[in-house]
């Protein structure tokens, strides 16, 4: 059977029912009651960002064999534990990619043209009686992003249509890419109109955007976070941007979602969003296609779609 680890679509919950038994944890008021009771029956963990396995889900499931998360983050997986035990992961890479890279592109616009603030000021009725600010032009600007991943590189070519110079940090300098490298976070930040957060967030990474690095940016600088609220000092962001030492920010994700830090809910310079930049009927149909996809590829004992853990081929499944 397949435990779903919290609630994600009912379109993917019909396609793994057709193949699967499937168990909604979330329908279950003592979960640990639950999952002693059927421990034995359950060999595979579907997840997204909001739950996944931790290592007291997978040492609670001694006959689990995949984990296939509703996301590329893998945040909420415990690898080490997988890779310890041979059990599989699998991601949905790719799919999203330029979902999430039009939105960062929609953010920093809606910051910086003030998308959000004028249909507000339209809607409320104060075009009649007002005087519109002006805002900040997009094209042109220098834009810095934090993970040259998959979709780091999506962003960096939307913005170069934008006449946009482009400069990264990531773990390594890519060798393929022209744009300008920064070993140092506080350098590109120090360096950068706009910061697009868009690595993946694990130990190292946590918290990456701290004070030092929003003062880098400065008041004239935006900040756009589609990666994690984790990767991001939240409160400190949180008082930069009511002391104006930060210019302005674009926000699809926080520490605590749904919680976003109401101090933010009065500030015009500032766009929240609800985590959506995959969530397009397409992307998300996508999406659920290949975790149904990779659990099938492993039930038939065979290599996974996207998979990010996958140990398990070797020691279990020689053809
Ligand atoms: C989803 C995500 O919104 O891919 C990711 O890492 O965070 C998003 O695509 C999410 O997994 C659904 O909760």
């Amino acid at each position: 059977g397949v435990l779903m680890a919290c609630p994600i679509s009912t379109y993917l919950e019909q396609g793994l029912e057709k193949s699967f038994k499937v168990f909604k944890l979330w329908h279950f008021k003592d979960k640990n009651q639950f999952i002693n009771s059927h421990k034995d029956s359950i060999q595979a963990v579907v997840g997204s960002s909001v739950a996944g396995a931790d290592a007291e889900l997978i040492e609670s499931l001694p006959e689990l064999e995949i984990v296939a998360t509703y996301s590329v983050g893998l945040d909420k997986i415990d690898l080490a534990k997988c890779k310890e035990r041979g059990i599989r992961v699998a991601n949905t890479p790719d799919v999203l990619t330029n979902d999430v890279a039009d939105l960062a592109i929609g953010l920093i616009l809606a910051v910086l043209r003030r998308i959000c603030e004028s249909d507000r000021y339209v809607r409320s009725g104060k075009w009649k009686k007002g005087d519109y600010k002006l805002s900040t032009k997009f094209t042109g600007k220098s834009v810095g992003i934090l993970g040259m991943g998959r979709i780091g590189t999506a962003v960096a070519k939307r913005a170069e249509a934008f006449n946009c110079t482009i400069s990264y940090t990531s773990r390594n300098e890519k060798s393929t890419l022209t744009y300008k490298y920064y070993p140092n976070i506080i350098d590109l930040a120090s360096n950068c109109q706009i910061l697009v957060v868009a690595c993946s967030l694990t130990e190292e990474t946590r918290r990456i955007v701290n004070r030092q690095v929003i003062d880098a940016l400065g008041p004239r600088g935006v900040l756009i976070n589609i990666g994690r609220g984790l990767l991001v000092d939240e409160p400190e962001l949180v008082s930069a941007l009511i002391e104006g030492r930060l210019g302005g920010a674009g926000l699809d994700v926080f520490e605590h979602e749904p919680e976003v830090p109401e101090e933010l809910f009065g500030l015009e310079n500032v766009v929240l969003l609800p985590h959506v930049a995959s969530a397009t009927v397409e992307t998300r149909k996508a999406m659920a296609d290949l975790v149904v996809g990779n659990l099938q590829a492993h039930f038939e004992k065979k290599p996974l779609l996207t998979p990010v853990v996958d140990n398990f081929v070797l020691k279990n499944l020689q053809p």
